[in-house]
């Protein structure tokens, strides 16, 4: 009897699985010997250069870290570096909060936002009575239909993006969630939403949070962005907070990835708050011992390099200011692009409006771009961007936004006529 491999894994059993989207577009860039080549792909940030920024205040943390003769490299406890995670509480639910004042919060570093998601989801699909079932907006970053499949929580999804404006289904969102099961659990991007660059106004989260209290919803806020949409870092959390205040139950996933540029160090931090009463404490208590014990089982504990940085910067007045600095450049040149590239659209007269571009915020556009028109400007220009249309601001510069906008308007132009 003739057999090629002895295996246990046929591919009956195990399919070949497509390569993830998002890094093979970031290989097939890299690949690409073609001098003009754009790398609007992955949601990173680039300097005017197109270049990786170390953000100063990090290099300034980092020196401080090497040149401690204290640093050592003993485990973590299993929640993380206390001073970090009190810190990112602090930073996402405001050092006023009434949720920290009250005692009813719990926070663990994760393994930077997609850490936190998971730990969150696992968690949800362990305790949360009843199996609710997640939903999340159409469209949303990929990553969060996988993360919630792999826990087996039903997934669904909420109208969020019109087609027609570029902007908000308001009305779409609003009645999928009144009509969602009572206790769903309603994924939240907090700002900046990945890939739509759209965001709700204070009107319409005020309006959100009360059709969730009535129907008992669960919000989960997944915050990649704070300090990356406007600048500001209590402006960018103001959403939750709300929400906070409304005194709802809820979590966060918190990803120092993007305000910091610490995108390989993995720095994140899982917060659950449970709602205001004479019991809260306990029932806080309760639901930390449990995500400890998951958080055990699944990483032991979490890295302790970029949490380093980000604590020293986090707990540090005057990095904190240097910071805060840096996080007005990043978000001031994104907001420079968005106004470059839809100026230069509008003076090739390039079919269609492109209001969208300076409406929508942070470090995505989505273009309105078809499939057809991403994958010809890959072939003929070497511009890089996800199927649906998503550019990431941050791969445009002063040097490149020209050649973008004549080669979008060029596409643009051929098929649609
Ligand atoms: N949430 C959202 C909404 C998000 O866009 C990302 C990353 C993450 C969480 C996770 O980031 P982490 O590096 O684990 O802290 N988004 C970019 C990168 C990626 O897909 O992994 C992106 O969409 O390009």
């Amino acid at each position: 009897m003739s057999q090629s491999t002895s295996t246990s894994f046929s591919a009956d059993a195990v399919p070949k699985a497509p390569e993830d989207p998002l890094f093979g577009l970031m290989a097939a860039y890299r690949k690409d010997t073609d001098e003009r080549k754009v790398d609007l792909g992955i949601g990173a940030y680039r300097d005017d250069n197109a270049k990786p920024w170390v953000l100063p205040v990090v290099k300034k943390a980092d020196d401080i870290l090497r040149n401690d003769p204290a640093l050592n490299h003993e485990y973590l406890p299993i929640a993380g570096l206390s001073e970090f995670t009190s810190a990112a509480a602090r930073l996402i639910l405001g050092a006023d909060s009434p949720a920290i004042a009250e005692n009813r919060t719990c926070s663990l570093q994760t393994v930077s936002g997609t850490g936190a998601v998971h730990l969150g989801a696992l968690f949800l699909a362990r305790f949360y009575p009843g199996k609710p079932t997640v939903y999340f907006s159409n469209p949303t970053w990929a990553n969060h239909n996988q993360i919630f499949s792999n826990v087996h929580l039903p997934i669904a999804t909420y109208p969020y993006f019109s087609k027609s404006t570029k902007g908000l289904d308001w009305e779409g969102m609003k009645q999928a969630v009144t009509d969602a099961p009572e206790h769903s659990i309603i994924l939240l991007h907090a700002c900046a939403h990945n890939p739509t660059g759209v965001d709700l106004t204070k009107a319409q989260w005020k309006e959100l949070a009360s059709v969730m209290k009535q129907n008992s919803h669960f919000p989960f806020f997944d915050c990649a962005y704070q300090g990356f949409a406007s600048g500001d870092l209590a402006k960018d959390a103001w959403a939750l907070r709300y929400f906070v205040e409304q005194g709802f139950e809820l979590c966060v996933a918190q990803s120092f990835a993007k305000n910091f540029g610490l995108y390989g160090e993995r720095a994140g931090c899982f917060h659950f708050v449970t709602g205001p009463g004479t019991d809260s404490q306990n029932t806080i208590t309760r639901i930390a011992s449990q995500l400890a014990i998951l958080q055990r089982s699944e990483i032991s504990n979490p890295p302790a390099y970029g949490a380093r940085i980000a604590s020293l910067v986090l707990n540090d007045q005057a990095l904190f200011a240097e910071w805060e600095e840096n996080l007005r450049t990043m978000s001031g040149r994104i907001i420079s692009m968005r106004t470059a590239l839809r100026g230069k659209l509008e003076e090739l007269k390039t079919p269609g409006t492109w209001n969208h571009i300076t409406d929508q915020i942070g470090m995505f556009s989505f273009t309105g771009l078809s499939e057809k028109q991403v994958l010809q400007l890959r072939e003929t220009a070497h511009i890089y961007m996800t199927k649906n249309g998503r550019i990431s601001m941050a791969g445009l510069n002063t040097r490149n936004v020209e050649y973008v906008a004549k080669a979008i308007d060029k596409v643009v132009k051929e098929t649609s006529s």
